[in-house]
């Protein structure tokens, strides 16, 4: 039970089962792994792809033979364990090029340079079969608002994204793009800083169809707000086009902790959306080991992602099968249809017959919701004694 299959599309980044325990206080606990080692981690405890950021594969500063070399291994390395790669990225943010940003940086050269790196990374990442290119604009903000003109700053990423809208398809490549938020860290403000944010800012691109979102659950978290209702406006804005998992306390520095191990019910109420809708696209666990673990904790940190989104996925059937649960959503919504023609779609006769009829406003206000029994059932549910 609770197996992780090729139908739940469990992807990891190179960088996050490769992560080798290094924060801004200390250095790192666990050796490097190369990106082959990763490949047959992966494969081992049971993921079905990989995703990368150019230089977690390729060095910044590898020659074309190098770099060629690299390619081929991995892509053995994927042949060997039917390992996928539905996803890549630019990394656009550990270089001191990138100090003040790629395509929000106040030097048009850095600017432009962003825009060649991306598209030699989209090669990359294409050759090797993705299908879903992020942003992640780690840099893109400001430390003091008075550095950048905050409308310039707008118009380049949205020139930027045209750009490289435009590439993907001068190359008739098979690419969407997803942009991913995050309130702050490693700037002090990063733009964009929500999922609201980015799916208004996709409206402004000239090929806004090319352009969804990938949310993480820490970025949302991290802002101190509700990550199941951010998903939920994408989805229903169709522009669910990716999603990073992982756990995150509120109001902390960016943890990237597992899948589900800080705060289970909001991992729950996450899932169950996930499920209900048939969410079909890559389920990425965007999170690393604590910086304890060995190797071993590692995979163990790997198997545990996958296996807490299967028993939530499993608890969220079992709701929706719960007959008391169930019996408790229907009195809730109250519908006996007898609003029915006089809501919904506007005619100036609803209109008129809405405005003369006659509302117990007291009995609505006396009517109370079972929403304590409910919760308690969840929370039942959630403590597997239901
Ligand atoms: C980095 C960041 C993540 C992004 C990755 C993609 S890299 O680890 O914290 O949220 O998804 O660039
Ligand atoms: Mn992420
Ligand atoms: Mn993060």
């Amino acid at each position: 039970m609770y197996q992780p299959k090729p139908e739940h599309k469990f992807t990891f980044g190179l960088w996050t089962v490769g992560n080798i325990g290094r924060d801004p206080f200390g250095e790192p606990t666990r050796p490097i792994q190369t990106p082959v080692e990763i490949v047959h981690l992966l494969a081992e405890v049971g993921a079905w792809g990989v995703n990368f950021h150019d230089n977690d594969l390729v060095p910044i500063d590898a020659t074309p033979t190098e770099r060629d070399k690299i390619v081929s291994d991995f892509k053995k390395a994927l042949a060997d364990t039917g390992i996928v790669v539905p996803m890549a990225t630019t990394n656009l943010f550990s270089d001191p090029a990138f100090k003040d940003g790629a395509f929000t940086s106040n030097d048009p050269k850095v600017r432009a340079y962003a825009l060649q790196k991306t598209m030699n990374a989209i090669d990359l990442g294409v050759e090797l079969g993705a299908e879903t290119y992020v942003f992640w604009g780690g840099r893109e903000g400001v430390e003091t608002d008075v550095s950048k003109n905050l409308l310039d700053a707008q118009k380049w990423f949205r020139e930027a994204m045209n750009y490289l809208c435009s590439y993907v398809k001068d190359q008739n490549y098979n690419l969407k793009f997803a942009l991913e938020p995050k309130p702050n860290e490693p700037r002090g403000d990063i733009f964009l800083p929500t999922v609201g944010a980015m799916l208004g800012f996709i409206e402004t691109l000239d090929y806004s169809e090319m352009v969804g979102v990938n949310p993480e659950v820490a970025h949302e978290h991290m802002a101190g707000l509700n990550f199941t209702h951010h998903v939920a406006q994408a989805w229903d804005a169709g522009k669910l086009f990716h999603i990073d998992l992982n756990d995150q306390a509120f109001g902390r520095y960016d943890q990237d902790f597992r899948f589900g191990s800080v705060n289970i019910k909001s991992a729950f109420s996450l899932v169950k959306f996930l499920e209900d809708v048939g969410y079909d696209g890559c389920r990425h666990f965007d999170a690393h080991a604590y910086r304890t673990s060995d190797i071993e904790d590692v995979k163990a940190f790997a198997r545990g992602n996958m296996r807490t989104y299967l028993i939530l996925k499993e608890k969220a059937a079992q709701f929706n099968a719960d007959s008391e649960i169930q019996s408790l959503l229907s009195e809730i919504s109250a519908n006996d249809g007898s609003m029915n023609e006089l809501t919904g779609s506007y005619s100036s006769d609803k209109a008129a017959s809405l405005k003369s009829y006659q509302f117990d406003r007291e009995a609505l206000g006396k009517r109370g919701q079972p929403y304590e029994r409910l919760d308690q059932l969840t929370v039942e549910l959630l403590l597997g004694v239901r």
